[in-house]
């Protein structure tokens, strides 16, 4: 089928220009000068919307086991959740657990998905065991299986951490394959030390599992990972979840040193708090309880984050969607936060409450577009099939109501999950229309969609590499 979007305002990373859009079958085919496109064919009225590229997600856990439950998002209502806010494909992470084959972890996560997603998908690989036959497994990845970036963890000794040497060996590995390494950078044998230590004092509420994994032990293990890829012969590296200025500091004296360093951060950072979220009263701050975790609000962590967003410090922001309930998941961690399955939900607000950095005046329309879609595409080998409008292009298009609202709240939001850590929140913008690969699947509040859609995308390596 092939239809006209018309009217509309194109957004790129170089900032908004009128054009209409002609799509046919699941491809971009053309963009026209605003009505010299063809007369007869089906139009979709854009008039007064941006139209973007579909938000594309980086870092999502849907049904993640982890912290002895599971993440309460199946593909299928994270997908479609995801869809409802202008979301067209997510990369998510397969795991290997210490002691697996590499290759069934990934077969696991393809059954998973297989028949459930409503939006395209690809993976990334988190590798909780570094040995001979996990790092031969890279290879085979890279080469046979569209997976060219590989998560380590640096936190959760006994769980997913890798040690210095593991570090090492996996990052020489990608840099011979050409694969990025993803770290989750936090010195988790001393943030061990502060928990108990926190636990033995009597400090149990959720607040200080923010307290016990300080900014500096965030920004020692960023520099620790920068380190250690230097010595892997300046391996590609991209810090995930980045909250901390002292961590943001690192990356950027990598990055202007010439380095192959990238970073992502996630609306939890860029608007949340240790103390109003976090330190929420009672039982209430499990909500906010994910890692890294929010910050304080008497320092610069979140005029830093934006600011590195614009500098492009931070090229990407991801959520690290991993929702839990309150009821029975959360609730795990009533009298030690350390029992508090670690995560926030967030995979259908992020294009909206990036769109209001926008309002606020502190990302320009390019931007806004550069990081939640068209850099997610280059930095993970999806482009240009995906993150950008043009002629060849998947047809993954999001109109973009400038003048519209976004209510957030759980009676409204679409993710499987029994609170919002966004309750009340009224942002400016609303995404009107989602078309993922030529098929209308959100249209105002209604879905048009279904669970089968999704297919996997196979992935190259990153363009961003030096
Ligand atoms: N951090 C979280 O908060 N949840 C999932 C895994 C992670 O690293
Ligand atoms: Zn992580
Ligand atoms: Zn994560």
């Amino acid at each position: 089928m092939s239809f006209l979007i018309k009217g509309g305002t194109v957004v790129s990373p170089t900032g908004p220009t009128p054009a209409d859009v002609l799509v046919d079958g699941e491809k971009i085919v053309a963009l026209f000068a605003p009505g010299t496109g063809p007369a007869e064919i089906e139009t979709i009225d854009a008039t007064g919307k941006f139209v973007i590229p579909g938000g594309i997600d980086a870092h999502t856990h849907m049904q993640m086991p982890f912290g002895g439950t599971e993440a309460s998002d199946t593909f299928a209502t994270g997908t479609r959740a995801a869809a409802f806010g202008g979301t067209t494909t997510i990369v998510d992470f397969a795991i290997q657990r210490l002691g697996e084959v590499v290759q069934d972890g990934l077969a696991a996560w393809h059954a998973k998905t297989a028949g459930n997603c409503h939006i395209d998908y690809g993976f990334h690989m988190i590798l909780g065991g570094v040995d001979d036959e996990s790092l031969k497994a890279m290879d085979q990845l890279v080469a046979d299986e569209g997976i060219t970036s590989f998560k380590l963890f640096m936190a959760y000794p006994g769980v997913f951490y890798s040690d210095d040497g593991q570090i090492l060996r996996a990052m020489q590995k990608a840099r011979d394959n050409g694969a990025m390494i993803m770290m989750h950078a936090e010195n988790g044998p001393a943030i061990d030390v502060l928990v108990k230590q926190a636990l033995e004092r009597g400090e149990t509420d959720p607040y200080y599992h923010g307290v016990t994994r300080p900014q500096e032990l965030e920004a020692e293990a960023t520099s620790r990972a920068i380190w250690l890829a230097s010595v892997a012969a300046d391996c590609p590296l991209y810090i995930v979840h980045l909250s901390a200025s002292k961590a943001l500091e690192q990356v950027a004296a990598a990055r202007d040193a010439g380095r192959n360093v990238f970073a992502e951060t996630c609306p939890q950072y860029l608007y949340l708090t240790l103390e109003d979220q976090l330190g929420a009263p009672g039982f209430e701050g499990a909500k906010w309880v994910c890692s890294t975790p929010l910050r304080s609000k008497h320092e610069s962590h979140r005029a830093d984050l934006w600011r590195g967003l614009r500098t492009n410090d931070l090229a990407v922001v991801s959520t690290d969607h991993c929702p839990f309930c309150m009821k029975d998941q959360k609730e795990m961690g009533v009298g030690d936060f350390s029992k508090i399955p670690n995560g926030i939900g967030g995979v259908e607000h992020r294009v909206d409450l990036l769109y209001q950095g926008v309002v606020d005046g502190k990302l320009s329309l390019g931007r806004w577009v550069e990081t939640i879609a068209t850099t997610p595409a280059r930095m993970f080998g999806m482009y240009p099939r995906k993150g950008v409008i043009a002629p060849g292009s998947d047809a993954d298009i999001v109109l973009y109501d400038p003048a519209g609202r976004t209510r957030i709240g759980v009676e409204t939001h679409h993710m499987n999950m029994d609170y919002s850590a966004w309750e009340g929140w009224e942002i400016a913008g609303k995404v009107d229309t989602v078309i993922s690969r030529g098929a209308v699947i959100v249209q105002g509040d209604e879905y048009k969609g279904r669970a089968g859609h999704g297919r996997y995308v196979p992935r190259g390596l990153s363009e961003y590499l030096v």
